[in-house]
């Protein structure tokens, strides 16, 4: 009641075509609810609970949503897409006034995307991107340059090949582990770094296998490259904090010392990975910034009331020392 109240009310200072639109929820009878404050209601289709990024992206956009005064129907796919695809047919049956999504692998989205295409609802892209040579399937799409992480944390390693020998037989063995199959952090990650590498004729992926982007997912892995190769590993790369911090798990337990037997990289700057960072265990951090919440709300209200909104919105971010790790930590918010 109360929120289809303030919907009307919010009816008065829109313009028509919006005020419909926003409004469209709220007087549906198979559930679409009533609006936020201002009358928007937006689906979110969240990846899963993976990682502590995800933790933090969650709780950026649930917060935003609030203070924006926009309705958010939240949804965790749990790592499936098809549990995303049915999150989104959902939201286009309750005729949301937007969806955003960020879609667990990069491929087969065409379908459902041509569906809210047909029911005029935008779909804003999120965190991670599409394959689709249709770009007017989204309005637009909000996140970090993956490719660029991954050449960050490949740079780093050129920098710094004189001590990342730590077998000292003259070769930098590097193994990774990749994130999701599929998704489009994984993908971008892995040919940044080896763009990066390519050129270093001492420097060499000797195995690479996924974690999932999950701590047990990257102790699972590396428990099994320190079975095959124990001795010949001195470069570890984690696409991710939680599989770097698993990596951890597995090098301690076979007796050997992260950061000086092995190098770590990762990629994220959560907390838990900035605290390992400080304390040496880990020795670059390349940072994705997971506080997308508030520009997510900014574009989707731009993107309603017909504003122009840039076809691809990039993430500013930066990369982390041991150095810098100390000094930031202590105000670090996730
Ligand atoms: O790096 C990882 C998470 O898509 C950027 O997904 C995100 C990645 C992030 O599980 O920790």
């Amino acid at each position: 009641m109360a929120s289809k109240k303030i919907c009307a009310a919010s009816a008065l200072i829109l313009s028509g075509a919006l005020a419909l639109s926003a409004c469209g929820g709220g007087g549906d009878s198979s559930g679409g609810g009533g609006g936020g404050e201002d009358g928007t209601v937006m689906g979110f289709s969240q990846v899963g609970a993976e990682s502590g990024w995800r933790t933090a992206n969650s709780n950026s956009i649930q917060e935003a949503a609030t203070a924006a005064g926009i309705d958010l129907k939240f949804s965790d796919a749990q790592q499936k897409q098809e549990n995303q695809i049915k999150a989104i047919r959902t939201y286009i049956q309750q005729k949301v006034d937007a969806i955003a999504f960020s879609p667990v692998v990069e491929t087969g989205w065409e379908p459902v995307l041509q569906e809210a295409k047909r029911a005029n609802i935008p779909v804003i892209l999120t965190d991670r991107a599409v394959d689709t040579t249709d770009d007017s399937l989204y309005a637009t799409f909000l996140g970090s340059d993956f490719v660029e992480e991954g050449k960050k944390a490949g740079d780093w390693l050129v920098q710094n090949s004189a001590t990342a020998d730590t077998t000292g037989d003259g070769k930098i063995n590097v193994v990774e582990l990749q994130g999701t199959t599929g998704a489009a952090p994984a993908i971008d990650r892995a040919e940044g770094f080896r763009d990066s590498i390519a050129s270093q004729s001492n420097i060499a992926i000797t195995a690479s296998q996924t974690g999932d982007f999950t701590r047990d997912g990257g102790k699972q892995v590396m428990e099994s490259f320190l079975n095959s190769n124990r001795g010949q590993i001195d470069v570890v790369f984690a696409q991710n904090d939680d599989m770097g911090l698993g990596a951890l798990q597995a090098i301690e337990a076979a007796g050997l010392v992260p950061g000086k037997d092995i190098k770590v990289i990762t990629v994220d700057a959560v907390k838990d990975g900035m605290q390992a960072l400080a304390d040496g265990k880990i020795d670059f951090i390349v940072e994705c910034n997971p506080l997308l919440g508030p520009q997510l709300m900014d574009l989707t209200e731009k993107v309603l009331n017909g504003e122009d909104v840039p076809k691809r919105v990039v993430t500013e971010e930066t990369t982390f020392t041991p150095e810098q790790a100390k000094s930031v930590l202590a105000d670090r918010q996730y």
